[in-house]
């Protein structure tokens, strides 16, 4: 069976369906169901039971922002049920707790974070979370770390690379972070208001150059088992507590490019923020940067080899190749398919100067020379330099 055929007995799941095929997980019977998803790929159900509930969610064979016009392998799904095994052996309890998988249905029954909120919905009402970016960093730290030559044995590394190889994902990032913001793809969505701030970043040919070297990085570069989509969408938070969700985009790519998407999507909430006037909450934005970065390079030193020289300078590298990340991630979340709330709720105001903001930052980042440290790579960002 190829990853494009739907396998024997595979059926959508809906409100109602979904209660049966939770059942097992439920002691003491369902007693409703709702469709809770709102990402751009997956169907995702809270199933309630007499005393506890679970989440499943399950791979449609398309992506569910597009719908039918754009087909997807429903592969994803086994590959998010590995990484987030992977990834609670490597951090434990770092990921929801996945309580089964059916490979039939290429659906998951996950633990339901009920009191968690997505760390971009708490973000957006100016909620503190005084725990969440340092743990971040030291989950990024040690996925990466630990599925890299570095730590991780090569038969082990050969396995990983087989069960991790997600190809059509991995074209989707291609296609949206590193090439269609830098065209006219059909795809991408710019309003007039805009339309001069794209048409220049359209134009710029370094720009454009940057982006295709990430991207040929992006393809080449199998350094260790990415998430894949780090960003602030992909977190579920506590005051106290945070998870790290949504890995069907893992693969083996470079390391860089989780730390340089979730510091990108800091410095959109950064610019979001800035241009309501909510001055005190971006400054708190900004300082998580910084402690996200400080507990990335902290865990990573941890980590490294003893007997291996040259951590420092894989480091500097490492926070380098982030800034390039960052930039493309800024640049798709404003001009391509798919944005983000954090511009998309804005009123036209606010919305068009962060936006700009943000494109000038992303394209700054893109085609800087390499910055020297994490202050660099934050005020290219966004522009306080
Ligand atoms: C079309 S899928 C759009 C985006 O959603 C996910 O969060 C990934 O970032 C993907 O690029
Ligand atoms: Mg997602």
């Amino acid at each position: 069976m190829t990853n494009r055929e739907t396998p024997e007995g595979y059926v959508a799941l809906d409100a109602t369906t979904v209660c049966g095929f939770a059942e097992p997980y439920l002691p003491g019977g369902v007693t409703g169901s709702e469709e809770i998803g709102d990402g751009n790929v997956n169907l995702v159900f809270r199933v309630r039971g007499a005393s506890r509930s679970v989440i499943v969610k399950q791979a449609l064979p398309w992506l569910r922002c597009v719908g039918r016009a754009w087909p997807l392998t429903l592969d994803r799904a086994r590959i998010e049920a590995a990484a987030l095994k992977l990834q609670d052996s490597l951090v434990p309890g770092s990921v929801p707790a996945l309580l089964d998988f059916d490979p039939v249905r290429r659906a998951m029954v996950l633990e339901d974070l009920r009191g968690h909120v997505v760390l971009r919905r708490g973000m957006l009402k100016q909620e503190r979370y005084p725990t969440a970016f340092g743990s971040l960093g030291a989950f990024a730290a040690r996925t990466l770390l630990g599925t890299s030559f570095l730590v991780c044995p090569a038969s082990e590394r050969r396995e990983l690379a087989l069960g991790f190889h997600n190809p059509e994902l991995c074209a989707i990032t291609e296609e949206l972070v590193f090439t269609a913001p830098f065209t006219s793809a059909p795809s991408n969505s710019v309003r007039p208001s805009l339309e001069p701030a794209a048409a220049r970043l359209r134009e710029d040919r370094a720009v454009a150059r940057a982006a295709a070297a990430l991207r040929h990085a992006f393809r080449t570069r199998a350094e260790a088992i990415v998430h894949g989509d780090l960003h602030t969408g992909s977190v579920m938070v506590t005051p106290t507590d945070t998870r790290v969700i949504d890995p069907e985009f893992a693969f083996p790519g470079p390391m860089a490019f989780d730390p340089g998407k979730l510091l990108g999507n800091l410095a959109l909430s950064y610019l979001s923020h800035e241009a309501q006037g909510h001055g005190a909450y971006a400054l708190w934005v900004a300082s998580q940067a910084e402690v996200f970065w400080e507990a990335f390079a902290d865990a990573f030193r941890r980590a490294w080899p003893r007997r291996e020289p040259g951590r420092e300078g894989f480091l500097l590298g490492l926070l380098q190749a982030s800034a390039g990340y960052a930039g493309a991630c800024m640049c798709r979340r404003v001009v391509g398919l798919a944005g983000v709330a954090d511009l998309r709720e804005l009123e036209e105001g606010p919305r068009l100067r962060a936006e700009e903001k943000a494109l000038v930052g992303g394209a700054a980042l893109l085609t800087a020379r390499p910055v020297g440290s994490r202050t660099d790579l934050w005020e290219l960002a966004v522009g306080t330099g």
